[in-house]
Order: structure tokens, then sequence, then C-alpha cells
């Protein structure tokens, strides 16, 4: 068993009740256990900011999924809530699951990355994580409370 961690973004639509859909879908899944879910905040757009505010958490899992296959899983929830791929990159989205952490795994492949690649710099993503496990340790990048604390 793996212990993974997923951030969840919507900024389209009803973006609590899409992340709440997500969520119920993810518990769904075969070979996929919710150990907790983070509380969820409005965060102002990153990266491309000219877009509504975001809706943002993040979920800690228990899995027996390899991390190509729990990706894959990602995405069809991400498809089944809506999510089209049409618009600008970082632009608005109903739902966007993103791979953040699987146990302490380095991968760099074209299609996924783990760690996720920008997860070290984005307030978004670390409080949710902090708020899981404050003692949480991002592989090659150190415990997420002093990569927080290096945020302005
Ligand atoms: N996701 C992005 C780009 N910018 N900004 C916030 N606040 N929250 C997000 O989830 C987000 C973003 C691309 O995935
Ligand atoms: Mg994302
Ligand atoms: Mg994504």
């Amino acid at each position: 068993m793996a212990r993974a961690y997923v951030g969840l973004g919507s900024n389209l639509g009803d973006r609590e009740s899409t992340l709440r859909r997500a969520l119920a879908r993810l518990a769904a899944e075969p070979g996929v256990s919710v150990v907790a879910v983070s509380s969820f905040r409005e965060t102002e757009p990153v990266g491309y900011v000219d877009q509504p505010r975001f809706v943002n958490a993040a979920v800690a899992l228990e899995t027996q999924l390899e991390p190509p296959a729990l990706l894959g899983r990602l995405l069809a929830i991400e498809r089944e809530l809506g999510r089209t791929r049409l618009g600008p990159r970082l632009g608005p989205r109903t739902i966007d699951l993103d791979l953040l952490l699987h146990d302490d795994r380095v991968a760099a492949g074209p299609d996924l990355e783990l760690p996720h690649p920008r997860l070290h710099e984005r307030r978004f993503v670390l409080e949710p994580l902090a708020e899981l496990d404050p003692g949480l340790v991002v592989p090659g990048r150190g415990p997420v409370a002093a990569l927080l604390s290096k945020l302005d």
C-alpha cells in the first residue's frame, strides 16, 4: 500500500459541489481509499491570473495503484466531471486533479512527474498538504512547513 496525495481545484460552475463529487468518485475507485480530506479554501488564481477564483483542497489516499494507474483514474474522473482541455494552459477548469506525491517516488516522465513539478511553489497546494500532515516531506524539496515559510 502506498500513501498518495492528490490536489483538487475548480474555478468553473459549482466549485464545492464538483470537488465533493470528485472525492466521492475517488473513494469509490477499486484499490483506493480516502484517508483524510483537507478543508476547502478559496484562492486567487496563480499563473494565469485573468480567471475566476479557485476552490482548492487536497486529499490523502491509501492505494494499491501504481502512479501511472492512479493518474489514469484521476484523468478519467476529470473527464467524467466535464473537464475539457480546450482553453489556455493553466486556464479555467471545472475540475483539476493533480497527483502530487506517491510515497517517496521520484519520476520524470513525459506524462507523469513526481513530486508534482510546481507543488513546492504553490501556496494553494502546500497549505492543504500541511493541514493533512504537518510533518510531510516532499522528496528532493524538504518539509512542507519549510517550503511554506519560503513563500512570501
Ligand atoms: N491551478 C492552475 C493554475 N492556477 N490557481 C489556483 N489558485 N488554484 C489552482 O488550482 C490553479 C491555479 C493550473 O492547474
Ligand atoms: Mg493543476
Ligand atoms: Mg492537472
